[in-house]
């Protein structure tokens, strides 16, 4: 019993000292384990006399109550010094200013793409997007526009490879010859989106954004193009009146092929969309040609219908007074807090998706 007495000051002793969590478990461990010092003490309760045995159990229990008490008071000190220890760290200065805050804004570009989506949607368009690398058939052949035509010229397209085959799409056309190809008609869709041509000045950048339309079915004529161009022209500038003209043009995958002018006035410095006697041109159109409908299996005797593009970033100058396409790409914050929509603010010609 000496013995373990004197453990029992020792192990006092070490607890005393300076002591972290893991080195208590190890003494707990050590005296009380399986194996441990007190276990095995009374596991000599059965070999000790008759006579020794009450006073030998009594002195045991003392000597273990003792330690568990002062294991966990030893416990309990350290778990509130690390708690008080935390709490004096992560103490909230109050004093300290107040931290910068910025309200991210909604760029022009994706607030008309929105708006553009919105106005199609409410008559049946239905939205599709493709990648911006392309291959040459979706973006030229598959458009009956072949080998020798100046679009693909290296002025105009960026190829990413020697062979000519992979390249940055030059419209959003290839997403119409893909929605095409993997369905059957009838179409209705609009695909707006990132484009890519060698030119960069005040109008022109590298990277533009296009929306293009399709409407393929049985019996849609040039009528059904005019309605429908009509409707958006002026649901997107939010004008009643709108003085609107075709012009006999040329695209490859359109025949017969038009530009569309809207006219326009300048008023205070201010430029009026609807009437008055300017033109704007604003986008291009014309009837799906039949050889790009043979391209994407699509039967041109059975069905046909229009096709328009139009240029989104140009469209959102108009609408909303900017003056430089430049300014669209350069992620300059001021011009964005400027220009920028507040994502909370809905304008009157964005009814959005949902309703
Ligand atoms: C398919 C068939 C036909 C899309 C069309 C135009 C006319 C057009 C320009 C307007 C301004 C491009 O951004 S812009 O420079 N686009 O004039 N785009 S018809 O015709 C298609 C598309 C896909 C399968």
């Amino acid at each position: 019993m000496s013995d373990i007495k004197k453990i029992k000051d020792e192990y006092l002793n070490k607890l005393d000292k300076d002591q972290n969590i893991e080195s208590i478990n190890q003494i707990k461990t050590e005296l009380f384990g399986k194996n441990g010092i007190v276990s095995n003490e009374f596991k000599k309760l059965g070999s000790v006399s008759q006579e020794e045995r009450k006073k030998f159990a009594s002195d045991l229990n003392f000597i273990k109550e003792e330690l568990q008490n002062k294991i966990t008071s030893k416990i309990e000190e350290i778990e509130t010094k690390e708690i008080n220890l935390k709490l004096e760290n992560e103490k909230v200065d109050v004093t300290l200013p107040e931290r910068d805050f910025k309200q991210g804004k909604i760029h022009p570009v994706s607030q008309v793409i929105d708006e553009i989506s919105s106005i199609f949607s409410e008559i049946g368009f239905s939205v599709e997007e493709g990648p911006d690398v392309e291959n040459e058939y979706n973006n030229f052949t598959a458009l009956n526009t072949p080998d020798n035509h100046p679009a693909r010229d290296m002025h105009d397209t960026f190829y990413l490879d020697e062979k000519k085959e992979l390249l940055l799409r030059t419209h959003t056309s290839p997403v119409q010859v893909r929605t095409m190809l993997k369905g059957k008609p009838p179409f209705k869709i609009i695909a707006p989106g990132r484009t890519y041509r060698s030119d960069s000045d005040q109008t022109h950048a590298p990277m533009f954004h296009q929306v293009e339309g399709l409407h393929i079915d049985k019996d849609i004529n040039m009528g059904h193009l005019k309605g429908c161009l009509n409707y958006f022209i002026k649901e997107f500038f939010e004008v009643d009146k709108l003085k609107m003209r075709f012009r006999p043009s040329h695209f490859p995958f359109t025949e017969p092929s038009a530009e569309v002018d809207i006219g326009y006035e300048i008023k205070d410095g201010k430029i009026i969309i609807g009437e008055g006697d300017k033109w704007l041109e604003i986008l291009g159109c014309g009837m799906v040609h039949p050889n790009v409908l043979k391209n994407v299996n699509v039967d041109p005797s059975k069905f046909q219908g229009y096709a328009f593009g139009i240029g989104i970033d140009r469209l959102g100058m108009l609408k909303y007074g900017i003056n430089d396409l430049r300014a669209f790409f350069e992620t300059d914050y001021r011009w964005l807090s400027h220009f920028g929509f507040d994502p909370l603010d809905v304008p009157s010609s964005y009814r959005g998706l949902s309703r």
